[in-house]
């Protein structure tokens, strides 16, 4: 028998579950997956976090972590090999925002104008202002020396890129054709990184009784 180990709910396209995933990963701490359904989620999901968002930790010792951000942290506490917490904490905490209020904001009304129909919204007008804002973390990938907060990947880098490459795909002709260079260079380089290949693996949807498999 293996120690207990924490339980992730996770759903493998979510953004969210997508950063927590890539920190748990780095941190090196083994963590079982129940890869869920939204519009089915398990009962045990709601009885840990009655929100009903993923991600959520489920620690062996009890607790519940139920945001993406905080489960960042609890992972990079454990154990952050690379230094993922060195940038500098008000400048990391400043783009998350950014990234989760008004980039999100616009990147739901670019991706799913049907949704916001009822608001007017304008899919195109969106599509600009996302790109505005990320035209300021490409100025500042260029004055970093390549990743958000310094040359090396820190907590934004990875909190932020899989909301950027949602964007992308939203539009791949209009992302590659109007995106800046650093930008789309920075995205890639994360985008195809072993780690994100492995967190992004395909798992089974979890049902009750079913072991789950560990996080890669
Ligand atoms: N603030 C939360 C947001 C998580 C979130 O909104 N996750 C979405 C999926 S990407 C979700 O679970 N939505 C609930 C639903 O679709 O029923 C976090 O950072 O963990």
């Amino acid at each position: 028998m293996s120690a207990p180990a924490p339980i992730l709910y996770s759903f493998r396209r979510c953004p969210y579950a997508m950063r927590a995933r890539l920190a748990l990963s780095a941190s090196g701490v083994p963590v079982r997956v129940r890869e869920v359904v939204l519009r089915d989620k398990p009962a045990e999901l709601i009885a840990a976090s009655p929100k009903g968002t993923v991600p959520v930790l489920v620690l062996a010792e009890g607790g519940v972590i139920g945001e993406s951000l905080d489960v960042m942290r609890w992972a990079l506490a454990q154990n952050d090999p690379e230094h993922w917490l060195q940038a500098d904490p008000a400048e990391t905490a400043a783009l998350i925002a950014q990234n989760d209020g008004p980039f999100k904001h616009a990147l739901d009304r670019y991706k799913y104008p049907g949704r916001y129909a009822a608001e007017g919204a304008d899919a195109g007008a969106h599509r600009a202002a996302g790109l505005d804002l990320l035209a300021g973390l490409s100025a500042r990938l260029e004055r970093q020396g390549g990743q958000l907060l310094g040359p090396a990947p820190s907590l934004a880098d990875m909190a932020i890129f899989p909301f950027v490459r949602q964007f992308a795909a939203t539009g791949p002709d209009f992302w590659a054709q109007a995106a800046p260079a650093p930008l789309q260079a920075w995205l890639d380089g994360h985008a195809r990184s072993p780690r994100f290949r492995a967190v992004m693996a395909k798992l089974p949807r979890w049902q009750p009784g079913d072991t789950e498999p560990w996080l890669a």
